[in-house]
């Protein structure tokens, strides 16, 4: 009996230490074993001296030391002056001895608002670190930083570090219903618990909030972009205070979608023209009551007229109007508005891909200061490559936000291991030719081709109430490198994974090393075997969950398919040359030459951009059929090997995490397979060819394929 409780107090105790390890996300802290490594930092690290008192600086103080225990085993003294050597100093500049400032003057011209300095400094023969930045949030940053530096094992014995945001808007978008359903979310419910708010601040309001601004994030849009009115009104408004209170000491704004026929909804109005003056009224008063009540609300996030949802053009009016109508209402308080430019129709023949450019670029220039252009990282859907969204290179007069999609709707849900980082970085290297060469998109978002009163990047959380936040584990670092881009947009997604390992699992060079190929590897792998040579929207409707090529009976064209791979006797691809739609005359003359013709375009958007005949020779030697399925197969043949990778690391890893990646790599090769083999057969009708040597046959049918069903996909 008694060795029978043992066992059963000992799973309960490993399982909680376990699963706590998934909750910590990439702020695990772990005592550092090497007593080298920890000597350093034992020596620096003598005392430390907080200056300022506000909210915002007692949580900086209070994660130094939770940070310095835990990787340390023991926390430097607090001291209250600076008193011998070796202190870390932390606070913001006004807080700082003249001195200090003094010293420090030049750095801080280097930084804005949110930047931080960490420098280690040498004041009448004593040696000190100091973290500071102009305000108390830049501190934290800084703190942060310094925290994982040493996480990391990197040397704290000579720093210089002076850093700032390059983006200002570094937001979450959260596709959250007030049932608490999360649209494509993978992971759970949604983390915000409407019907216990305002009087119920779940510890998990906090956590996220520090896991956020631990990697810079500093806003939250609460709701989905598909709105409910009702989140504006009175009772939902006080809950949403609530939560704003919550983030507002970690530097996190809140911001709400507005539903356009709000005034209607919920405000008895028969109208919601924005021409309106009653309508515009609504508003105006609707913003003057939340910031009442949230005086640092930062503003609405508006989808409209788009799929359905209301908006201006309900009343012959258009997304100017729209836009600049909400603009003036949340201006008196300093808000914006984040107008997203996510617009196709069934009514217009022209190519989907085409439709967002052809309604937002002539807007350039027309909308209010306080209002930025969301506009999706592709001209389709966030699908696993897309050439960047030709909006990016043709609105100089206007700021434009970037959306990416943390949330892996078209990328395996949470059961796939896409490092999406990769994705990221190629959008924000890639070259608009805007202002010549060298005109890439980072420099377009972050305001430096074109300055911009406001700069921004968006990405739609994959965060929901499951243990481990993402689903995955893996997927935590998409959370995680999307901070660190939103920060820095040209920092390196190979370095960014290299942080989150060390983070969140271990500093062992042997773990790092096989691991880190292993996720850099997983973005071609999902592409290769879902939608490879430029394929895009074949994902079965409606969920998004698996290989549905086939489907073409869908009311509205663009949902099908089959209007995006067009497969036929001749060929497969989607024609947007000059002979096609012209979608490549979107893009800047260096792109459009490129694009247009299929010998020059980059092969990783091949389909993308032509429709080709099934022999048609690729750069390798193949014929397009045979470099197709060769494709799929390599896609195929990657997750195998990201399996074994994985498979090698068990000693490296906490038995709970391995177990779930492991099981979940499992379900991901078994999924490879799927896409492989239903788009091999569907295919190979109109190719007519056999499968080339290297590529598995099939052991299920096409109609098997077909057959499958799906009626409760998770985030539909
Ligand atoms: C699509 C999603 C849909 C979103 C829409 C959007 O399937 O759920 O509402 O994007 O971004 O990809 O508005």
């Amino acid at each position: 009996m008694t060795s029978l409780r043992f066992v059963f107090w000992f799973l309960i105790i490993s399982f909680s230490a376990s699963a706590q390890k998934d909750y910590k996300l990439w702020l695990q802290y772990n005592k550092i074993q090497n007593a080298v490594v920890a000597s350093e930092y034992k020596t620096n690290l003598g005392g430390i001296v907080a200056l300022g008192s506000s909210e915002t600086s007692k949580i900086s103080l209070a994660e130094l030391e939770t940070g310095i225990l835990d990787m340390l085993g023991s926390k430097p003294e607090t001291r209250s002056a600076i008193k011998g050597d070796n202190n870390v100093i932390v606070g913001s500049q006004p807080a700082l001895n003249s001195d200090l400032q003094k010293v420090l003057a030049s750095d801080f011209d280097k930084i804005n608002n949110e930047g931080f300095i960490i420098k280690s400094i040498s004041s009448k023969n004593k040696k000190q670190i100091v973290i500071t930045g102009k305000n108390d949030v830049g501190v934290l940053y800084g703190v942060y930083r310094f925290l994982r530096l040493i996480q990391n094992h990197k040397s704290i014995s000579n720093l210089n570090i002076v850093d700032a945001p390059k983006i200002n808007l570094r937001v979450l978008n959260h596709w959250d219903n007030l049932d608490r359903t999360v649209e494509r979310g993978y992971a759970g419910f949604s983390l915000w618990n409407w019907q216990k708010l305002p009087d119920f601040i779940d510890q998990r309001y906090i956590d996220y909030a520090r896991a956020n601004a631990s990697i810079g994030i500093n806003g939250t849009v609460l709701t989905n972009v598909n709105a409910n009115a009702l989140i504006l009104t009175p009772q939902y408004l006080e809950k949403v205070k609530a939560l704003a209170n919550v983030f507002r000491p970690y530097g996190i704004k809140v911001y709400l979608t507005a539903r356009f026929s709000a005034p209607i909804e919920i405000g008895g109005l028969k109208t919601a023209d924005p021409k309106d003056t009653a309508v515009a009224n609504w508003w105006k008063e609707k913003a003057k009551e939340i910031y009442n009540r949230i005086p640092d609300f930062g503003g609405f996030l508006v989808k409209a007229n788009s799929e359905g949802q209301p908006g201006p053009q309900n009343y012959g009016r258009d997304h100017i109007d729209g836009a600049n109508m909400l603009a003036d209402a949340v201006a008196p308080f300093g808000g914006i508005i984040m107008w997203r430019a996510f617009v196709y129709s069934e009514h217009d023949a022209n190519d989907r891909a085409k439709q967002a450019y052809a309604e937002f670029q002539p807007y350039d220039g027309k909308f209010k200061d306080n209002v930025i252009v969301q506009v999706k990282n592709g001209a389709i859907d966030f699908q696993p490559r897309e050439p960047f969204h030709p909006l990016f290179g043709a609105m100089p007069e206007t700021p434009l936000m970037m959306e990416f999609q943390i949330t892996q709707e078209y990328l395996g849900f949470s059961t796939h291991l896409v490092y999406l980082p990769k994705l990221f970085q190629e959008v924000l290297e890639a070259d608009t030719y805007q202002k010549g060469k060298g005109s890439t998109v980072a420099k377009v978002i972050d305001g430096s081709l074109s300055p911009q009163k406001l700069t921004g990047i968006a990405g739609v959380s994959n965060i929901g109430n499951d243990l481990n936040w993402t689903g995955h584990p893996f997927a935590q670092a998409n959370w995680y490198g999307f901070g660190r881009l939103a920060w820095d947009p040209y920092l390196d997604s190979e370095t960014i994974a290299d942080e989150w390992l060390r983070s969140t699992f271990s500093n062992d060079e042997d773990f790092i090393k096989p691991i880190k190929t292993m996720m850099i590897t997983s973005r071609e792998a999902v592409v290769n075997y879902m939608t490879p040579l430029g394929l895009h929207h074949i994902m079965d409707t409606g969920h998004h969950y698996g290989p549905g090529p086939w489907v073409s009976d869908l009311s509205r064209p663009e949902w099908n398919p089959t209007y995006y791979h067009k497969a036929d006797k001749n060929g497969i691809g989607f024609d947007r040359s000059k002979t096609g739609t012209n979608a490549t005359a979107q893009y800047a003359q260096e792109l459009e030459q490129l694009f247009d013709n299929a010998q020059t375009c980059p092969e990783i958007d091949l389909l993308w951009f032509h429709h080709l005949s099934w022999d048609y020779k690729l750069k390798n030697g193949q014929t397009l059929w045979n470099g197709l399925a060769l494709k799929y197969q390599e896609g195929v043949n990657q997750v195998l090997e990201m399996q074994n990778t994985w498979n090698n690391s068990e000693k490296y890893v906490d038995k709970e995490r391995f177990k779930e990646v492991q099981m979940l790599l499992k379900i991901q090769y078994k999924e490879a397979k799927w896409w492989r083999d239903a788009c091999l057969l569907y295919f190979q009708q109109y190719s007519g060819k056999e499968l080339p040597a290297g590529v598995e046959p099939p052991i299920q049918t096409l109609e098997y394929f077909k057959s499958l069903k799906f009626p409760f996909a998770p985030g539909n």
